[in-house]
């Protein structure tokens, strides 16, 4: 028989360091961390054990951490944003924040020994970081109108928080989920476009109806399993051929992290997550495991799924189904906020709205409940010249992920160089529809470049002999109704011969003209 040392030595580094210590123990620790400093800190607990509380050590920036949100929905009230306004505003130019592709904010900047005050500020207003990076179910997706939508099928808010609670305990930490073999993505869709990229999550619940006895239809969810990205291989999520009922969502959430933590692959980190599982198995076997794990036969999927329009972006006014009042979606340039504007936000929010703002997984944000009557001085408000209603076509797409400027492993700069590009190319062009253009600075895509219209994906290229920063192409993203997965077209392009190039592409594929 094997000890339990000879497995521990034959595990990966990763498998090693949670089976030595669980990531979420820092939690009991992280007051003496604080008080003794990130220098004299044990690197384990400071490079990977404090991302259990959301806390990221940056190699770039050391000493300046990233804290990492959770934000079921992306909804926050301007309370909350407040509090994380006055927190990066502390560190000065250091202090940012940033809307991520998960609907989802990261703060910038932070100090390890602000941390324990930080978390108690954040608590007082309901926010939490806990278990939002490394082996952890990330921030869960929501419609970022849900509630607000005439045409919703379901607001999944609550469904969403619940799934939550049972992951992080009510945001006190769950050992129970605290060791999965690698990261995990879930959605719930309650909107007819796909608003959550269902397909690119381990878990994504998309709305579908059911007959039942009566002939009366009944609201549910078919569920996708085992939708990811990584450098090696991406796949979108496939059918696991269930209908559940909103009442099951959090058990069969449950039943499917047990069964991912107790059988998911762990030999190798690149291939750990759930799809390499299923592969394993076959559908049928993860069905039937995930039945047995929640001591129920499921039901067989519906026919057809309700995801039947293209996907909105909600930047604009539009009419609320509460009637007299409307939510307004601005864009946020690549997603990123300073303190001034996210006190600024809060106020808007609070004057125009009733205290509440929506993030979307474009890291753009919407103000929800501005009356019919408010509306013409909400637009005037001086924060909507840069958080424009009505951004040049390319701007009001762009998404980027963090890239070089804070990440480690960024091959390139993104959200700056992405920004100054579509800007010249929206001064020499002209368009009749936005084009989503997806930056991301390595191969781990978390800037999403197979969803976009135009996917970059940062490289090294080869340029009159030198090595260079460079992008590899991607071309094809779906998303809405039958979104697809886009693939890579052309690779090593140097970054300083990009512009002549998108300008063609846009010209020849996207309808765009030289002015
Ligand atoms: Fe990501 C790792 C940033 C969404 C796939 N991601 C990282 C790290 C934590 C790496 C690190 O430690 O430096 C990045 C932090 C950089 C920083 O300082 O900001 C990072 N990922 C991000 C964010 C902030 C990009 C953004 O600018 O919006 C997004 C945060 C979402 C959130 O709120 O939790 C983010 N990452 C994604 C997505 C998109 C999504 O979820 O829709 C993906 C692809 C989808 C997926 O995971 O299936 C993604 N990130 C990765 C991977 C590759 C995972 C894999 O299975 O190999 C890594 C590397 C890893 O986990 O080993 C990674
Ligand atoms: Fe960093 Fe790469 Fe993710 Fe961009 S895609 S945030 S460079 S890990």
């Amino acid at each position: 028989m094997t000890s339990t040392l000879e497995q521990t030595t034959k595990l990966n580094k990763f498998e090693k360091l949670k089976a030595e210590k669980d990531g979420l123990a820092v939690q009991t620790e992280i007051e003496e961390f604080a008080r003794i400093g990130w220098e004299a800190m044990d690197e384990t607990d400071r490079d990977h054990r404090l991302k259990w509380l959301g806390v990221f050590f940056r190699p770039v920036t050391p000493g300046k951490f990233m804290l990492r949100l959770r934000m079921p929905s992306g909804v926050i009230t301007s309370e909350q944003m407040r509090v994380l306004a006055e927190i990066v505003q502390r560190y000065g130019d250091d202090g940012n924040a940033d809307i991520t592709t998960r609907q989802n904010l990261q703060l910038r900047g932070i100090r390890l020994e602000d941390v324990p005050d930080i978390f108690r500020r954040m608590e007082q207003v309901g926010l939490t970081s806990v278990q939002s990076g490394m082996d952890n179910v990330r921030n869960i997706t929501g419609s970022p109108v849900a509630g607000l939508d005439a045409d919703e099928l379901y607001d999944t808010r609550e469904l969403v928080k619940q799934v939550q609670d049972m992951i992080t305990n009510n945001s006190e930490g769950n050992p129970e989920f605290t060791n999965l073999p690698r990261k995990f993505n879930i959605a719930i869709a309650g909107c007819r476009d796909n608003s959550v990229h269902a397909e690119i999550n381990d878990i994504a619940f998309v709305p579908a109806f059911k007959k039942d006895e009566t002939q009366d239809e009944t609201f549910g969810f078919n569920v996708l399993v085992g939708g990811f990205f990584s450098a090696k291989r991406c796949e979108a999520a496939i059918p696991l051929n269930v209908w559940v009922k909103p009442h099951q969502v959090v058990a069969i959430c449950r039943a499917i992290l047990e069964v991912y933590r107790d059988n998911g692959l762990r030999a190798n980190r690149q291939k750990s997550r759930l799809m390499w599982l299923i592969d394993e198995w076959g559908m049928d076997k993860f069905r039937s495991e995930v039945e047995n794990q929640m001591g129920e036969t499921l039901e067989a999927e519906a026919e057809k799924d309700e995801i039947l329009w293209d996907k909105r972006d909600h930047i604009g006014v539009y009419p609320q189904k509460q009637a007299g009042f409307n939510y307004v979606g601005l864009n946020v340039p690549i997603g990123r906020l300073y303190a001034n504007d996210m006190f600024e936000l809060a106020r808007l929010a609070e004057v125009y709205g009733k205290g509440e703002i929506r993030l979307t997984v474009e890291q753009n944000l919407i103000i929800p409940y501005i009356s019919d009557s408010r509306i013409d001085a909400f637009l005037a408000e001086p924060l909507l010249e840069r958080f424009s209603i009505e951004p040049a076509p390319l701007t009001r797409a762009l998404v980027s992920c963090t890239g070089a400027q804070f990440c480690n492993f960024a091959l390139i700069e993104t959200k700056n160089r992405a920004l100054a590009l579509v800007k010249e190319l929206e001064a020499e062009l002209t368009f009749t529809k936005p084009v989503r253009i997806h930056w991301t600075g390595c191969p781990n895509s978390c800037g999403q470049p197979q969803v976009a219209d135009i996917g970059l994906m940062g490289t090294k290229a080869r340029k009159d002999g030198k090595m260079v920063e460079g992008v590899d192409l991607y071309m094809g993203g779906k998303v809405g109704k039958d979104a697809e997965v886009g693939t890579c077209v052309q690779k090593g392009i140097p970054c300083e011969d990009l512009k002549p190039l998108l300008r063609d592409l846009l010209i020849d594929k996207f309808g765009a003209e030289a002015l």
